[in-house]
């Protein structure tokens, strides 16, 4: 008897697409959203001519690393996911490009040379793994044992905004008005609940003063009685300033986000809050587990699968917050459907998934994919598609690459301090702790 052959697992061609996408004019402590984001579409094409895709950030760091690893690749099998990292410990990072201090108002916490390489290696994993999933006929989710929900859970992710981008930046117009005070959050909480049924909600903080946001997460309480809420300041926060919020707002929070920047001072303020602590800034490697765990500075981590090295690693972070009895739930950034279908195939596998995740998708009238992922009663379900079951729509993706291509650099890399000085040139990014 013959074995049926199996389709071909070595990749002939890789293909990069750095492109910009709109993005509204969304508050943090840092600045505004420029009015447009740039992310990086990964196309990995087996020889037998299957593509797998994937995406990950696309400022200039990324790409700088990408481009040498996508050269590495041709040969690679799309199943030696292990491979990936330590191709990518071949390719070298620009010294310049690393940051370790976590005071810098960085939204993503510290950017070691590894996790600017774990950035990257996510986007082409998700992408072997979207190949491998269409060539053995199974879903991603079931690549990583299969799933354990067939719906995941998100919440709304609520921004100060202003109504459209300053003039002189550019950008799209969307509906959605201004919110600027906390019957402005509200009202846009009422849009997403109605919309997409959302149930659960997360306030980006750190724009105001503090007493401000406290008002507003009170006034969602009142609106929404009942309901999961959070509030994320990215770190603006000093430790005495973290504790006072935490004090007003106990009981009516489901957690508290970064209040303050580092694990020393997040560990102050665990030590009191009376609140659950989440974070995405001061657990956002392995590296930064142990101390972290140990001095009780977290309650809750919210995995980014772009920054933790993929969906296999974020697995693996889920398997150690498991141990330690550590919560675990995911945030997100700026992004296209391609992510957000790999993080529900990822979240869909883990036990421990113990919070809605937020996604910025809804924000993104923009996608590069043929058909939008669509929310149901705040849930996405989990699709039995072979591979991440999203399609590339080249017809899509031509006008966002070309718009990066045209941009004369001052989007090609986020920087919200720049957009905000358009409207307020004296803006600066502002040292942590703001408030
Ligand atoms: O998009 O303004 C933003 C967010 O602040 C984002 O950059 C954060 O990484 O949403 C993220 C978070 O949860 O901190
Ligand atoms: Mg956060």
């Amino acid at each position: 008897r013959r074995t049926p052959r199996a389709g071909s697992l070595v990749i002939s061609e890789v293909r990069l697409t750095p492109i910009l996408v709109a993005d509204p004019p969304l508050l943090n402590t840092q600045g505004v959203h420029q009015p447009y984001t740039p992310r990086l579409i990964i196309e990995v094409v087996t020889a037998d001519g299957v593509t797998g895709v994937g995406e990950t950030y696309g400022d200039t760091k990324y790409l700088e690393l990408a481009q040498p690893l996508a050269g590495k690749l041709a040969g690679h099998r799309i199943t030696e996911l292990n491979g990936l990292s330590a191709l990518a410990e071949e390719v070298a990072v620009n010294a310049a490009r690393v940051e370790n201090s976590v005071d810098v108002g960085g939204l993503r916490g510290v950017q070691t040379a590894d996790k600017l390489r774990l950035s990257v290696v996510s986007g082409f994993e998700v992408a072997c793994l979207d190949a491998w999933g269409k060539t053995a006929g199974l879903p991603v989710h079931a690549l990583l044992g299969g799933k354990v929900r067939d719906r995941v859970e998100y919440s709304a992710y609520l921004f100060y905004r202003w109504k459209e981008h300053p003039r002189a930046a550019g950008g799209q117009a969307d509906d959605w008005g201004a919110a600027a005070d906390p019957a402005g959050v509200v009202a846009q909480a009422e849009r997403f609940a109605e919309t997409y049924g959302f149930t659960s909600f997360k306030l980006k903080g750190g724009v105001f003063e503090p007493d401000q946001e406290i008002a507003a997460i009170r006034a969602l309480a009142e609106r929404f009685p009942g309901r999961p809420l959070r509030l994320d300041p990215n770190g603006a926060w000093s430790v005495p300033t973290s504790l006072h919020v935490a004090t007003e707002l106990r009981g009516v929070l489901e957690y508290l986000e970064d209040p303050t920047s580092g694990t020393a001072r997040m560990a102050e303020v665990a030590a009191e809050a009376g609140v659950p602590l989440a974070t995405n800034m001061c657990v956002t490697t392995f590296g930064e587990i142990r101390e972290a765990f140990t001095k009780d500075a977290v309650q809750v981590v919210l995995s980014d699968h772009h920054y933790w090295g993929g969906l296999r690693n974020t697995r693996e972070l889920a398997a150690v917050c498991r141990a330690f009895g550590v919560g675990l739930s995911m945030h997100s950034n700026t992004h296209l459907g391609i992510s957000l279908a790999a993080m529900t195939h990822v979240a869909a596998t883990v036990p421990n998934l113990d919070y809605a995740c937020d996604s910025h998708y809804p924000w993104q009238t923009e996608d590069v994919i043929t058909e939008r992922l669509a929310f149901r009663d705040g849930c996405l379900d989990v699709t039995d598609t072979p591979g991440l079951g999203v399609e590339l729509d080249p017809a899509k993706l031509a006008p966002l690459h070309q718009r990066w291509l045209d941009d004369d650099g001052t989007m090609r890399d986020r920087d919200d301090a720049a957009a905000m000085r358009v409207a307020d040139p004296g803006w600066t990014t502002p040292r942590t702790p703001r408030w």
